[in-house]
């Protein structure tokens, strides 16, 4: 396996372009990351050792970044920057969640019903090969080609500041607590200092640039983007960066964009200067000898039908009139209410000390740093809060960070693993609300997955395939292998559920959660056919993500009927939906309809070998390590297979774990990330800590993103999720303290994290062992409490905090 080491680079940065040469249409560079040669082009040679910042939360570095995946994310949920921290140079790559190009199209093939029954019978009789040829020439819909309908990057903000050759004592740092990335030096005798934040309250991205001394803030600010940009000056102080996006550079770029191509967007800049000369040169504003500056960013699109430069104007005058301090402060504020909701400290002290980068180096090296992994704990809930917040779009594949016109799988939201696990923190790490987004995202896909289930399969309810994006199709597009998957929305609706059971709210689900998951139990259940040989009903055709199986007789397929993960899936949507019902005192008969055709479905097997199997014969496996590993479904997210209710299930599923990794498995950061949550399942926790260990060392980046490559955001907050799930679970109808602690972790404590049934959860172990929990309901509850081989009961009243021992007796 490769590691990816993470070199230290003293890094170069000049002025060897003028911002008019940065221009956006003249630019040819459309990858990521066309800074590069740039950065490296002129060296500012760094000295001295900076101090070391303050607490624990601060990732920092001693030299800028010198790529993308070296800088730092900030995000209010829908504005975001990568921060570069160049001494010479700044950039902040900049994005905005809808930027999107395309447009909603029709991607269904019309009534395939009559070749859906031909491939269901093809299959029935073996015929593996031809069936899924058969699949793809009659069935599938259309499939957009690459970079047609993606997410981009907005631009570049770029400052130019006067060429120094030699500074001390650099640092940058992203503080996780705070969200504001700075970077700070010495140049001769005076201290520059720069701070940047997306603020959530604000809507809009503020960098503060200041200086010990007074008159030294000099620089020049550009706005740019690879293609399809106007740059323009509004007023002395501000300028205006707009333009329609295009459907990447395959199309003709000529003449005026048409409404296919995608959104008009629209970014401005304002500099705010204390003191010094401040006038534009062209596109470019150029600001002298000020005693600080701050800059004011805001931007938008027309995706949800308003005119962008309206949007930003409003924004503009709205946040430039307020000072900087009170800027600062709304956002921290605003920041903190969802961050500082959930501590934790696994021990070890001094490693903070160091930076990031070294301290990644000596986890690669097999050292154990148990702050770092505290630190990606967090990491993965500054994450999530800095991309997904309430009335914006969810986070996609990269969270809401991206470079170039073409981002990996155009950065959308697959929905065969990704974006689900990219919601697994949210309401065990306490931040429900930052779910939404998905609610959202969940609402579009079934305006459209219900056309498609009827246009296309004559069946009611409403269906999601393998992936979306901003244009919200639930169609079953692209190649057959992966594409033909009917269970998408069902999964993502289980979001729903857990929603309610995590907050114990009726009315949530009485309106959002159960017509969705009821929605999604219509189309299974016109959509199941009886497996002629067993009598029982079974998904299909369809693949167990994206994995593939040898041929009998010869070949490889993807298509079976009754893939694992789908009869899994639609088990505990039917299960989950009976149990809503039944909450709510509704749908009687429906829910008997449900019972009965629930216990028909094909179950989950285990094979001659022990292990559970990933389709409904024992095929001969082409990737035994591969990265999905869909028919554990049911240990994890789900919660049908458990060590105490269906032990075989979860030996066979432990055997299952140790084959792939045998062989190779857990080679992206997302397949590792979703091991460890297996093994929490399995209250391995030495097995976890190997894991953890492994993602730090394979599979994280300089900035500690998730490394597949360049980034995809997945495998951070699969991490994180996976080191609550190691502390605190909850699916089993009790709350269970520490299911999966490593040797490793000898003594800490975790507190605000969330438990199904409305309860906030802190844990306090020594030595390997329970000192202390402290239980706060939300609701008048019995709360049951399990930890080593003990269970007991308490009765709680609504706001009650129960504080117990490591015996679980009540302590005062
Ligand atoms: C799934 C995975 C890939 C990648 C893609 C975005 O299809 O199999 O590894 O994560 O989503």
């Amino acid at each position: 396996m490769t590691k990816c080491r993470i070199v230290a680079v003293i890094v170069a940065v000049s002025l060897t372009l003028s911002a008019g040469a940065f221009g956006a249409a003249k630019s040819k560079n459309r990858n990521p990351d066309h800074r590069k040669e740039r950065i490296a082009a002129a060296a500012c040679e760094l000295t001295g050792r900076a101090s070391v910042p303050d607490g624990d939360m601060a990732l920092w570095y001693r030299q800028p970044a010198a790529e993308w995946v070296e800088a730092l994310p900030i995000g209010n949920g829908r504005l975001g920057a990568m921060v570069y921290g160049g001494v010479n140079r700044e950039w902040l790559q900049l994005n905005e969640d809808t930027l999107w190009t395309g447009r909603a199209i029709d991607r269904n093939r019309k009534d395939v019903t009559k070749a859906l029954d031909r491939a269901r019978e093809m299959i029935f009789e073996g015929k593996y090969v031809e069936a899924q040829a058969f699949v793809q020439e009659n069935i599938m819909g259309t499939r957009v080609e690459k970079g047609l309908h993606t997410y981009q990057t907005l631009g570049d903000l770029e400052l130019t500041f006067p060429e120094r050759d030699k500074v001390s004592d650099y640092r940058r740092q992203l503080d996780l607590d705070t969200a504001v990335a700075s970077t700070s030096y010495r140049a001769g005798n005076a201290v520059f200092t720069r701070e940047v934040f997306s603020s959530p309250a604000d809507q809009a991205i503020v960098m503060r640039l200041t200086c010990d001394k007074t008159g030294m803030i000099t620089f020049d600010a550009a706005l740019s983007r690879p293609a399809d940009a106007t740059v323009k000056v509004i007023s002395a102080d501000t300028i205006v960066m707009h333009g329609q996006v295009r459907a990447s550079d395959k199309l003709p770029r000529e003449g005026v964009p048409s409404a296919d191509d995608g959104v008009e967007y629209s970014v401005m800049l304002r500099i705010i200067p204390d003191g010094g000369r401040l006038r534009t040169i062209g596109q470019t504003l150029k600001l002298e000898k000020a005693n600080s500056a701050t800059l004011v960013i805001v931007a938008a699109t027309n995706y949800r039908g308003l005119e962008p430069r309206k949007i930003c104007r409003k924004q503009l005058a709205s946040a430039a009139k307020k000072s900087y301090r009170n800027l600062r402060s709304a956002h921290l504020a605003e920041h903190r209410r969802l961050f500082s909701r959930v501590t934790l400290d696994l021990g070890g002290v001094g490693a903070v000390n160091n930076p990031t980068d070294v301290r990644l180096n000596a986890v690669i090296d097999g050292g154990f740093d148990p702050q770092l992994i505290a630190q990606y704990f967090q990491y993965g809930r500054y994450l999530l809060i800095c991309s997904s917040r309430p009335g914006n779009m969810p986070a996609n594949l990269q969270g809401l960070w991206a470079d170039g016109l073409i981002p990996p799988w155009n950065a959308d939201y697959h929905i065969n693993i990704n974006i689900q696990m990219n919601y697994w923190p949210a309401e065990l790490c306490n931040l429900s609300e930052c779910h939404e987004p998905f609610f959202d995202l969940i609402d579009g896909i079934r305006k459209r997955g219900r056309v498609t289930a009827k246009e296309m399969f004559g069946c009611r309810g409403f269906v999601a395939g393998h992936t979306t994006d901003a244009w919200l199709y639930g169609g079953i597009i692209g190649k057959a292998g992966y594409g033909m998957w009917p269970v998408g929305g069902a999964w993502s609706t289980r979001h729903l559920w857990e929603r309610y059971l995590f907050r114990g709210d009726r009315e949530f689900l009485k309106e959002r959660a159960y017509p969705a998951m009821k929605e999604s139990v219509e189309f299974f259940l016109d959509w199941l056919v009886e497996n002629p040989k067993t009598g029982l009903l079974v998904s299909g055709p369809s693949t167990s993500p994206e994995n593939k199986f040898s041929v009998p007789g010869g070949g490889s397929a993807n298509l079976t009927m009754g893939p694992t993960m789908d009869q899994q899936i639609i088990y505990d949507l039917f299960t989950n939906c009976i149990e809503a019902a039944e909450i709510l005192g509704v749908d009687r008969t429906f829910r008997r309809e449900l019972q009965k055709t629930r216990d028909r479905l094909a179950p989950t097997r285990i094979g001659s070998d022990g292990r559970l199997m990933e389709w409904p014969e024992e095929f001969g496996e082409p990737s035994p390590g591969h990265r999905h590993v869909s028919h554990l479904y049911g240990l994890h997210p789900a919660n049908l297979i458990s060590i105490t209710e269906t032990p075989k299930f979860a030996a066979a599923a432990r055997k299952t774990l140790d084959y792939r990794l045998a062989n190779g498995g857990g080679h992206t950061g997302w397949s590792r990330a979703w091991l460890i949550n297996f093994f929490a399942r399995l209250q391995d926790g030495n097995a976890c800590q190997d894991n953890i260990q492994a993602l730090l060392a394979n599979s994280t980046l300089p900035n500690m993103f998730d490394n597949h490559p360049p980034f995809q955001i997945d495998g951070n907050f699969g991490g994180c999720a996976a080191i609550a799930e190691m502390l605190v679970q909850s699916h089993a109808g009790e709350i269970h303290l520490l299911p999966a602690l490593p040797d490793a972790w000898q003594t800490g404590e975790v507190t605000g994290l969330r438990a199904r049934g409305g309860f906030e959860v802190d844990v306090y172990w020594k030595n390997g062992k329970l000192t202390k929990a402290v239980i706060a309901s939300d609701n008048a509850a019995t709360c049951k409490l399990h930890y080593a081989s003990r269970t007991t009961e308490h009765k709680l009243k609504a706001g009650q905090t129960l504080s117990v021992d490591g015996k679980l007796k009540p302590a005062h």
